[in-house]
């Protein structure tokens, strides 16, 4: 029998952990971690803040208020993680899920819905907020940040890449030349990899037989696995990641072992492709709950600090409630611009013949 000479499951090194699923610190002498309590604090806080965002647009979504929207529970470790780990010199390309890389960025949660409100295409300033907008199109986005990151190697900027993607995207031939690309000329990319082992109803046993960590060592750069549950970890991985990124040492992947706490998006019905036991046995590995624990058993943070915690998400998403519904609608005529930079003449004619087409409904009324 011919065999890869890979080690088997039983085998297979634990993801970098650095809290366990009961909240006690544990070390990993090759990630060191040192936070001031206050920091420590403030993941926490992000990760509130942004699970009650999530679970307002769901509501607002289900009210008719969003077309869709793709929630991030369950996830809000690994997106805080990696989102802090970022400072000014980095660029995101994400997909459809980073609510929380882009709460990091700096992003209005408020500007974030225009996009699933349907009143805006893009809905932050990719410059300002050094991310760029939503990529729906599955690893789509990969390649984007493999040629950002070696326009920026030819700048000679110091800065690096983050691309996060799920784990089917790593089935897509996007994300496997992006890797190829990335690998062979050096780029300065950090490959985030949610893997919250679903994409809508496919399992991660039909995306792969290796764990996704490894895919990276066929293309010549490391992968490193992290418990996607521990918001330290994920900060700590990913700080190091970007600092190998930034150093000029080429790409790292990072598989960031998570779980989609909720439905694809609002559209899918998760009842009908898994069971509640899986459901359950993630819930018992909540990333909020574990990081609470950690900060209540060792006296960083008091009673005070959740009470304003919750209060301040309270008053986030009455925030995101009000400027949501109060988003103008744009102009149907909207659509045509942006398309290019400039002007085009076939987007003109269109543009004319529509608002010809329109004319004739006013003047019916
Ligand atoms: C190229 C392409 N193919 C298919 C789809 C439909 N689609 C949207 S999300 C998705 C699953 C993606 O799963 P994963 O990469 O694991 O990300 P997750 O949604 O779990 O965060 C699919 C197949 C798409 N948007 N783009
Ligand atoms: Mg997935």
């Amino acid at each position: 029998m011919i065999t890869t000479g890979l080690p088997g499951p039983a085998d297979e090194p634990p993801p970098v952990r650095l809290l366990d699923p009961e909240g006690r610190r544990v070390e990993d002498p090759r990630w060191p971690l040192d936070l001031s309590a206050e920091e420590e604090r403030s993941l926490y806080r992000d990760m509130v803040l942004v699970r009650r965002f999530d679970a307002e647009a769901t509501t607002l979504q289900r009210q008719g208020e969003l077309g869709l929207w793709a929630s991030l529970l369950g996830q809000e470790a690994a997106q805080i993680g990696a989102g802090r780990a970022l400072d000014l010199r980095d660029f995101v390309f994400s997909s459809y899920r980073e609510h929380g890389v882009a709460w990091c960025r700096g992003v209005d949660p408020v500007g974030m819905l225009g996009f699933w409100r349907g009143t805006a295409h893009g809905c932050w300033d990719p410059y300002r907020a050094g991310m760029a907008n939503y990529q729906v199109v599955v690893g789509g986005h990969a390649p984007h940040g493999v040629g950002y990151a070696m326009g920026m190697q030819r700048d000679g900027a110091d800065g690096a890449v983050l691309v996060c993607f799920g784990d089917g995207a790593t089935s897509q031939g996007d994300v496997n030349e992006a890797f190829t690309f990335a690998s062979v000329y050096g780029a300065p990319v950090v490959f985030y990899c949610q893997n919250n082992q679903w994409a809508i109803s496919e399992p991660l046993e039909r995306q792969t037989r290796v764990p996704l960590y490894r895919r990276a060592l066929g293309f010549g750069f490391p992968g490193i696995r992290v418990d996607g549950n521990d918001v330290l970890a994920c900060l700590a991985v990913a700080r190091g990641a970007l600092e190998h990124a930034r150093s000029g040492a080429g790409p790292v992947l990072v598989e960031a072992v998570t779980y989609r706490m909720a439905p694809h998006t609002t559209s899918d019905d998760a009842t009908r492709y898994r069971s509640g036991e899986e459901v359950e046995d993630w819930a018992a590995q909540d990333p909020l709950v574990r990081m609470r624990t950690y900060l209540e058993t060792t006296g960083r943070a008091d009673a005070g600090f959740f009470t304003e915690v919750d209060e301040e998400a309270g008053a986030l998403a009455a925030r995101v409630r009000g400027g949501c519904r109060a988003m103008p609608d744009p102009p149907a005529t909207a659509i045509f611009d942006h398309v290019y930079a400039g002007p085009h003449p076939l987007l003109d004619a269109q543009r004319e013949e529509f608002t010809a087409f329109q004319t004739q409904f006013e003047d019916a009324s």
